[in-house]
C-alpha cells in the first residue's frame, strides 16, 4: 500500500514538475536568470564570415585594409564576451557570407562561432539570406548548427510539423526564474527566433526578400498562449504574460516606418530591406500584446531602436568586417538585459525592466544609446498564490 502510495506520489511529482518546464530543455541546461535576478543577451548579426585570415575587410580606410580580416570579427566577439559576460549569445543570421567564396560553410561556421564556443555561454543562431550560398542548403546548416557545442539552436521545434511550419531555425527558449526563487519553475522571459527566409520563390518577385509565413505566425500564437497559460496556472499564478523577445534576420516592413533622428534611439543610414509583402506579423504580435522588442539586423548601417504600438524594433547593426559596413563607423554588437523585481518577501518576482545598448569596436570599446526598452510599471505584489499575513505588509 505505501509503496503504491509512493510510486503514485512519484509519478504525480514528476508529472507536475515535467508540465512546468515542458518545451524549454529537451535535456539540455535550460536557461535561467542569474542571483542577481538578470539575464543578459548579446545579439551578434551579420558577421559575414569567409575563410578566416584570407578574407579582407570591407570599408576600413585603406590604411586598416592591408591588416583587416575575419579575424577581426573574431576578436571583436572575444573582446564583447569578456566585457559584458552575457548569459545567451544570439546570432541573428549571415553569419557566414556563401557568395561562392568558400567551399566549406561547416568550417566557416566553426570559425564564426569560436568565440561563443570556448566561451562555454549558451548559444544560438537562426539564418540570413546570404547563409546558404555555398555548399549547405539552410535545412544542413541548422541541422549542422544543433551538433556544435554549448548550441541550444533547434532546426524547428517538435510540434512543428503541426503547422507544416516554414524555414529551418524557428524555436523558442525559455528563460527560467533564478534558483531559490518561487518562480524556478516558470518562464519569464520567452524569446522567439524566427527564420525569415532568404528570396521568396513566388512567382512575380524577382530577388525579393521573403516574409514571416503564415505557418511561423501559427506556430508562434500557439506557443505564446500555452506559455501564457503556463505562467498564469498553479503555482505561483502571475497575472498579466510574461515578457516575449523576436529575433529574425530580415526586419518585418514595419521597421520602415522611421525615418526621422527625432522617432529613434539610434541612427539609420541605409534603407529598410524588407520584404515586399506585409505578412501581418507585427500584427499578430500586436494582438497577443507579448511581445516588447524585435530585434533585426540585415541593414548592418542602421543601429536604431524605434516603438510602434508598444513594440520596440531594433536593429542590431552590423558585426561583421567582411560584411559591409562605413568607414569611420565602428562595427558594433547589440545587448539586451532584463531585470526582475523584488517582491516584498525579497525573492525575485516577474521580469521588472527591459533595457538594450550598444557596444561598439572602437578603441574605447565604447557602450553608447542605453535606453529603457520596456518597464513592468506596476508596484511589486507577492502574487506567489498565498498570503501570510504574520509577513508585515508595507
Ligand atoms: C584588425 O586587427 C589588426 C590586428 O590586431 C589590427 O592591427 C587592426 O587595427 C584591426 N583593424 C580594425 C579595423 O579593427
Ligand atoms: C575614448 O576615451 C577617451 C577618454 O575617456 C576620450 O577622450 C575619447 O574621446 C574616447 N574616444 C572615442 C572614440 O570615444
Ligand atoms: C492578481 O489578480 C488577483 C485577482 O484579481 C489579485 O487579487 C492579485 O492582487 C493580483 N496580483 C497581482 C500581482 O497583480
Ligand atoms: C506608474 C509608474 O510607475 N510609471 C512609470 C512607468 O515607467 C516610466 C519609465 O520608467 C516612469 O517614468 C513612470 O513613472
Amino acid at each position: 500500500m505505501e509503496k503504491t502510495l509512493l510510486v503514485l506520489f512519484s509519478v504525480l511529482c514528476v508529472s507536475l514538475i515535467c508540465s512546468f518546464s515542458p518545451v524549454s530543455a529537451y535535456g539540455r541546461r535550460p536557461l535561467r536568470f542569474n542571483l542577481d535576478g538578470r539575464f543578459k543577451i548579446l545579439q551578434v548579426s551579420d558577421m559575414h564570415y569567409g575563410n578566416g585570415k584570407e578574407s579582407q575587410c570591407a570599408d576600413v580606410s585603406a590604411e586598416e585594409r592591408p591588416y583587416c580580416s575575419d579575424l577581426n570579427t573574431t576578436a571583436f566577439l572575444h573582446r564583447t564576451i569578456a566585457s559584458e559576460k552575457p548569459d545567451l549569445i544570439v546570432f541573428s543570421g549571415d553569419n557566414v557570407y556563401g557568395l561562392c567564396e568558400t567551399s566549406n560553410v561547416a568550417k566557416s561556421m566553426n570559425m564564426a562561432f569560436a568565440p561563443a564556443i570556448e566561451s562555454g555561454i549558451p548559444w544560438v543562431a537562426i539564418l540570413g539570406n546570404h547563409d546558404q550560398e555555398s555548399d549547405m542548403t539552410r535545412e544542413t546548416m541548422m541541422k549542422y548548427i544543433v551538433t556544435l557545442p554549448n548550441t541550444l539552436s533547434q532546426v524547428n521545434p517538435p510540434d512543428a510539423w503541426l503547422y507544416k511550419i516554414d524555414g529551418f531555425g524557428n524555436y523558442n527558449l525559455q528563460v527560467e526564474g533564478p534558483f531559490g526563487s518561487p518562480l524556478f519553475f516558470k518562464s519569464l522571459l520567452n524569446l522567439y527566433l524566427l527564420d525569415g527566409g532568404d528570396y521568396t520563390k513566388l512567382d512575380g518577385f524577382v530577388y525579393k526578400y521573403d516574409w514571416v509565413k503564415t505557418s511561423q505566425q501559427n506556430w508562434y500564437e500557439h506557443t505564446s498562449k500555452w506559455l501564457e497559460m503556463e505562467y498564469k496556472r498553479w503555482p505561483f499564478p502571475q497575472n498579466s504574460t510574461a515578457p516575449g523577445l523576436v529575433y529574425l534576420h530580415i526586419p518585418m516592413p514595419e521597421f520602415s516606418k522611421f525615418q526621422k533622428p527625432t522617432e529613434m534611439t539610434g541612427v539609420r543610414q541605409e534603407t529598410t530591406c524588407d520584404p515586399p509583402v506585409n505578412s501581418g506579423f507585427f500584427t499578430k504580435l500586436v494582438e497577443r500584446g507579448e511581445v516588447k522588442g524585435v530585434f533585426s539586423g540585415h541593414d548592418h548601417i542602421n543601429d536604431f531602436c524605434a516603438q510602434l504600438n508598444g513594440i520596440n524594433l531594433c536593429y542590431a547593426g552590423g558585426a561583421g568586417y567582411h560584411g559591409y559596413g562605413k568607414v569611420g563607423w565602428a562595427r558594433r554588437v547589440r545587448v539586451v538585459e532584463a531585470q526582475l523585481e523584488k517582491t516584498m518577501y525579497g525573492r525575485w518576482g516577474a521580469v521588472d525592466t527591459i533595457k538594450t545598448w550598444k557596444r561598439l569596436d572602437d578603441k574605447n570599446h565604447s557602450l553608447i544609446d542605453t535606453q529603457l526598452l520596456w518597464s513592468k510599471n506596476t508596484t511589486a505584489q507577492p502574487n506567489f498564490g498565498f498570503t501570510c499575513s504574520t509577513i508585515k505588509q508595507h
